[in-house]
């Protein structure tokens, strides 16, 4: 394996129409989720994912599973639970404000929710080249907490590279120092770490990359980071180096599976040999092309897609591979 990941998949169910959720009619139904999405954007580049996780055997758990499985992730530590359902989520999109997306979670008591350490498969990690997870994967249960913090120890004892994106999802913690105090207890074992603005400041009381790229160094030992501001790009610190990343402008449908879509083509191109800076102008372009749609998943481009964006972007002298 390349990357494995641990998480919650979930079908998205997206809004045709923008405006408020009440007075949509039609939704259009994804395979989503944090972690999924990752593994997906790493295998469309031709190497090798897998998600460990539970799904509902339910007609929405077997629609993620052939998803996954269709898209080469690797589906040999996905469970079924015959008891919990999948866990699903609405979107509303650009309401109240354009281009901004909102989600309703119907998750709780789900499938996943009930993993717990006895899911990970200590070989399976020990196996692979990189451990992704995030936050998201604490917040939904107890359980499920634990099986990330022996996953991230496995990966950490065993020498896998432990990528972590913070992903703190408001909704999803009883408040924001919940979430703070849950990260801090496994940053030390990071290697690569993910996060936006927001996160940078609940964290780390950081207002610039520097300052967040001070603390997560000082405090955690993370000499790999990735800070990410949106529409203003991003900012890698890397092994003592720095690179400032652009976004590329593209029109935005839905923001949603940006940041995932940025990790897993970041990392799979690290993993690929590349250099930090080819890798974030590849995350970078592959995160705009996934706003342009709804879904997080289908967009997630190949090496062949990445080429032509970047060419037409005027950006073709990144390395491709
Ligand atoms: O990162 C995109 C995800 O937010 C989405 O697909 C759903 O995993 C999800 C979550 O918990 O928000």
């Amino acid at each position: 394996m390349d990357l494995v990941a641990l998480g919650e998949p979930l079908v998205q169910f997206n809004a045709v129409t923008e405006g408020p959720l009440r007075y949509v009619a039609y939704f259009e139904k994804h395979s989503a989720g944090a972690e999924a999405n990752v593994c997906v954007a790493v295998a469309r580049l031709g190497l090798r994912s897998g998600l460990i996780t539970r799904l509902g055997d339910d007609e929405f758990g077997h629609y993620i599973y052939e998803w996954l499985r269709g898209n080469g992730v690797d589906v040999s530590r996905v469970k079924f639970d015959k008891d919990r359902p999948t866990g699903i989520y609405f979107v509303q999109r650009s309401y109240p404000i354009p281009g901004v997306s909102t989600v309703v979670y119907y998750r709780r008591g789900s499938a996943a929710s009930a993993m717990g350490p006895e899911d990970v498969d200590e070989d399976y990690i020990a196996s692979s080249r990189v451990f992704h997870t995030t936050s998201i994967t604490m917040a939904i249960s107890e359980s499920a907490h634990k099986a990330v913090l022996k996953a991230i120890d496995v990966a950490y004892r065993r020498g896998v590279m432990v990528s972590f994106d913070v992903n703190i999802r408001r909704l999803l913690w009883p408040s924001i120092e919940d979430a703070v105090k849950a990260v801090e207890e496994i940053l030390s074992k990071v290697n690569v770490l993910f996060l936006d603005e927001n996160e940078a400041k609940w964290l780390f009381n950081a207002e610039t990359p520097e300052d967040a790229y001070r603390e997560a160094r000082s405090r955690f030992g993370i000499g790999r980071v990735v800070y990410k501001m949106g529409l203003k790009g991003s900012v890698i610190f890397w092994d003592g180096d720095r690179y400032n990343i652009p976004a590329f402008q593209v029109p935005v449908k839905d923001p949603i599976g940006a940041g995932d879509a940025y990790a897993g083509v970041f990392i799979a191109s690290i993993l690929k040999g590349l250099s930090p800076r080819s890798a974030g102008l590849r995350a970078s372009a592959a995160a705009a092309m996934v706003v342009m749609v709804r879904g997080d998943e289908e967009n997630l481009p190949g090496e062949r897609e990445l080429e032509t964006f970047l060419k037409y972007y005027g950006a073709s002298d990144v390395e491709l591979r």
